[in-house]
């Protein structure tokens, strides 16, 4: 039985050491909301609520979590005994609509808690079969066709096996010919939208068929399963989804009506790891790639995403950069690193999160907290 009796919230502030910017705004220093979770016998776990401080990729906010998570979450979990983690999404989404990143970041705390209690890697409490995953590289979107190009002959260099690149119109076709051109024919890109086309721009996305992307990612609206479905009928490039499968429904209606071949899962958008699960078995049941996206999360954020990324259904690289890309310096310890080769180590060798949290280094930055209780 895992029984949560106290969950703290804190916000802090991680510049991020260059602005990532996509096409719906730009994000310069991070607004981290942290969760530190402890259950009736002592065993502690830490989640991080992936929203960001405006609803620039879904609707949920920083504020709007932190309120959520007070007033509707932690009474539904906060003095209840679940036997498995498994238990916590449904009775959170019991007549209870959507505020999906505040219902993750709970729910996944639990599921850190229950691996530490059990003495397990919660990668291995999750059903990850790998020890290592295959890292990618989101790239924003730059000045100019040039400087990007740079950008991602250096992340080739590195060893990441995937580079992403971040289009809008205006920065799209001249962009994406510029990396291709400096990357050469077989190196492994795609392209991300956020939601920055329509469907009147088909013709025009048509060109990037031509670019060899492995996938293109969300280039219709944040909430679209028909029009993509239509797009991706006149495209050959796969289309990915990221913002619109927010559920395994919504993964399934992308399946049955061709609106995608690949998904992006992000535990957070879902509702957590029981969805991401879900999604995650159903692709693969499909025949469906999925891989793991990333929030410019802090190395706890990570650690949940690397977990993740390690089930046998996750067949291509995630947007998983280490620490030192994000952060001057990260809250974990050891930070999170990749390999010369684009691999990053799913830590087995201990239980929970794999990572040292540096509480003290969190103390210093946190702007504020809220503590609560079982009642
Ligand atoms: O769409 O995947 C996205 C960052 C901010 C908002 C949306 C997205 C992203 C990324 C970054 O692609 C991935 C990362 O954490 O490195
Ligand atoms: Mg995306």
């Amino acid at each position: 039985m895992i029984q949560i009796e106290e969950i703290v919230l804190r916000e802090l502030r991680l510049p991020l050491r260059e602005p990532f910017r996509i096409s719906s705004g730009v994000i310069t220093d991070r607004r981290i909301f942290l969760l530190q979770l402890r259950d009736a016998d002592g065993s502690t776990g830490w989640s991080e609520c992936v929203a960001f401080d405006r609803p620039i990729y879904s609707p949920d906010t920083i504020d709007t979590a932190w309120l959520a998570i007070t007033e509707w979450v932690s009474p539904r979990v906060l003095g209840h005994a679940f036997s498995h983690p498994c238990e916590v999404f449904p009775v959170l989404e019991r007549d209870f609509r959507g505020h999906l990143m505040a219902k993750a970041a709970v729910e996944m705390g639990v599921w850190v808690v229950a691996a530490e209690r059990a003495g397990t890697p919660l990668a291995r409490l999750l059903g990850g079969t790998r020890s290592q995953i295959e890292a990618g590289i989101s790239l924003g979107i730059e000045q100019s066709p040039e400087a990007l190009a740079r950008k991602a002959e250096l992340a080739l260099a590195q060893g990441y096996r995937k580079v992403k690149l971040k289009i809008e119109p205006g920065a799209d076709i001249a962009y994406v010919t510029a990396v291709r051109e400096a990357l050469g024919p077989d190196a492994p890109l795609m392209a991300d939208a956020n939601n920055a086309y329509t469907l009147a721009d088909a013709d025009h996305l048509a060109r990037l068929d031509g670019l060899g992307l492995i996938m293109i990612e969300q280039p219709l609206a944040w909430d679209d399963l028909v029009q993509h479905a239509e797009l991706q009928r006149r495209l050959a490039t796969p289309i990915c989804l990221d913002e619109s499968i927010t559920s395994r429904d919504r993964a399934h209606d992308m399946i049955t009506l061709g609106a995608g071949r690949v998904v992006n899962v992000k535990p957070g958008r879902v509702g957590g790891f029981a969805s991401s699960l879900a999604i995650h078995d159903l692709c693969r049941m499909h025949g469906v790639p999925v891989w793991c996206g990333g929030m410019l999360e802090s190395g706890i954020g990570r650690a949940a995403n690397v977990a993740l990324a390690s089930l046998p259904g996750f067949t291509k690289p995630g947007d998983v950069s280490p620490s030192a890309r994000y952060w001057a310096r990260d809250i974990v310890t050891p930070e999170w690193t990749m390999s010369a080769d684009g691999m990053v180590d799913v830590p087995l060798d201990r239980p929970g999160l794999g990572v040292d949290v540096d509480v003290g280094r969190i103390d210093d930055l946190t702007v504020r907290t809220s503590v609560l209780r079982a009642r």
